[in-house]
């Protein structure tokens, strides 16, 4: 059968012999419904959206410590009872504002020279959200973190601070994620043979910094990803994105550095050339003495771990507690943590629990401290990768991976 023109690929007739997943159909009925508070009523698709507000979700605090346009997630409020990270408290990292985005005025510009039918802008692919709704889903559970998480952990523990948000180890959190696999609409789209990188690029308002206005966010990844386990995400936990974690849709790239999770995302180049953006030559990269000038942007996250504590939380002496804590490999599942109680002179192996997808594991060991006074915890996990947590790690000027051992201290009274 010869190509219609006048279809897009991702005309009705086509969609709907793939058949839309309920979750779809569920998202759809409550997004559409209902579009945010404060939507651009009917914006023609090039007018910047409104400003929703830097953050528009309550950060109460006893679950959120605010930085601004940014909120990380408090570890001594994390249920161990519970797997999933709920959309309501799951950390916010936002360059600029919470925009409101009307999901009936909301489309995905494809475009780029890497196209079997290379469009421009102006030209691009138009993919509405209920083209989306009607495609095949996929759902995955999945750690998504700042690539900064534990930055002033360099500071404190280090002794060297880093310039950014001091985030101590709450900037993640393990949610499901539903969208359609990119490598779908680009299959459809049809890519040609010599295509290497996808830029996704966000909706939110340009950023601006120091003066200068670096235009919105956005950032490259090579086209292999994107064909791998790449997601266009409407779903978070089975409802819809809320606005501050990238409503209507989002991208997801599993496992990499959360600015490769574009929110809010608008368009998607794709290309024969290797692309670039300032979020992967200026920012997220390493920089600073002990790295090369011509080091790589950052992709694949390290392996972590924090205590479901506050740092300096009080505990009994000569009761037993459970010490409980996660730890996330954005490579490879965590098979294994071993926990000090005593600033590192011994260690026990943690019990685990089962990783769902590739989330983080949670653990736990018994403890009854036997003395009074301060006490160090520390945790040391390993991934199915054989990466495990160094002592140290060197200083990078963005502050950028703090995969080292915390020392977590405690009061013991
Ligand atoms: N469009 C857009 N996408 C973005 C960002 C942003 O500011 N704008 N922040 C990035 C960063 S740095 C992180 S860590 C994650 C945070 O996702 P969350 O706010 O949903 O937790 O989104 C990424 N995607
Ligand atoms: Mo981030």
């Amino acid at each position: 059968m010869s190509p219609d023109p006048s279809q897009t690929p991702f005309a009705r007739r086509d969609v709907l012999r793939l058949g839309a997943g309920a979750a779809a159909a569920v998202v759809a009925a409550r997004a559409l419904g209902h579009a945010p508070a404060g939507a651009v009523p009917a914006a023609a698709p090039s007018i910047a959206p409104a400003s929703a507000g830097p953050i528009v979700k309550p950060l109460p605090p006893e679950w959120f410590v605010p930085y601004g346009t940014n909120a990380e997630m408090r570890w001594d409020s994390v249920d161990p009872r519970r797997y999933l990270t709920s959309a309501d408290r799951l950390f916010v990292r936002n360059h600029t504002s919470t925009p409101a985005i009307d999901p009936r005025t909301w489309e995905l510009r494809v475009h780029g020279d890497g196209l079997a039918d290379p469009r421009t802008h102006d030209r691009a692919h138009v993919l509405t959200y209920r083209d989306l709704l009607r495609l095949p889903a996929r759902t995955v559970t999945t750690v998504l973190e700042c690539t900064g998480n534990g930055r002033s952990l360099f500071a404190t523990q280090q002794g060297t601070p880093a310039s950014g948000t001091p985030w101590q180890l709450g900037a993640v959190g393990t949610s499901r994620w539903t969208g359609v696999p990119l490598s779908l609409v680009l299959r459809r789209l049809e890519l040609r043979s010599d295509a290497v990188d996808v830029q996704a690029v966000g909706l939110d308002a340009p950023y601006v910094t120091g003066g200068v206005d670096y235009g919105r966010v956005r950032r490259p990844f090579p086209l292999a990803k994107a064909l791998d386990d790449a997601l266009l995400v409407y779903a978070l936990n089975g409802r819809p994105l809320p606005p501050d974690h990238g409503f209507p849709v989002r991208l997801l790239l599993p496992g990499w550095v959360g600015i490769a999770n574009v929110k809010w995302l608008g368009e998607l180049e794709v290309s024969r050339e290797p692309l670039s953006s300032p979020w992967n030559t200026k920012w997220y990269r390493m920089t600073g003495p002990d790295y090369p000038v011509d080091s790589p942007p950052l992709t694949v996250t390290p392996v972590k771990s924090a205590f479901e504590l506050a740092p300096g939380a009080e505990l009994r002496a000569r009761r037993r507690t459970v010490l409980t804590g996660r730890s996330w490999s954005g490579a490879a599942p965590v098979v294994r943590v071993d926990v000090s109680t005593d600033g590192g002179e011994s260690w026990s192996r943690a019990r685990t629990r089962r990783t769902h997808g590739s989330g983080w594991t949670q653990w736990s060991l018994p403890w009854r401290p036997r003395s009074t006074g301060e006490h160090v915890l520390l945790a040391r996990a390993t991934d199915a990768a054989g990466r495990t947590q160094p002592d140290r790690v060197p200083f990078n000027d963005g502050g950028y991976f703090f995969s080292a051992v915390v020392r977590h201290p405690v009061a013991v009274a």
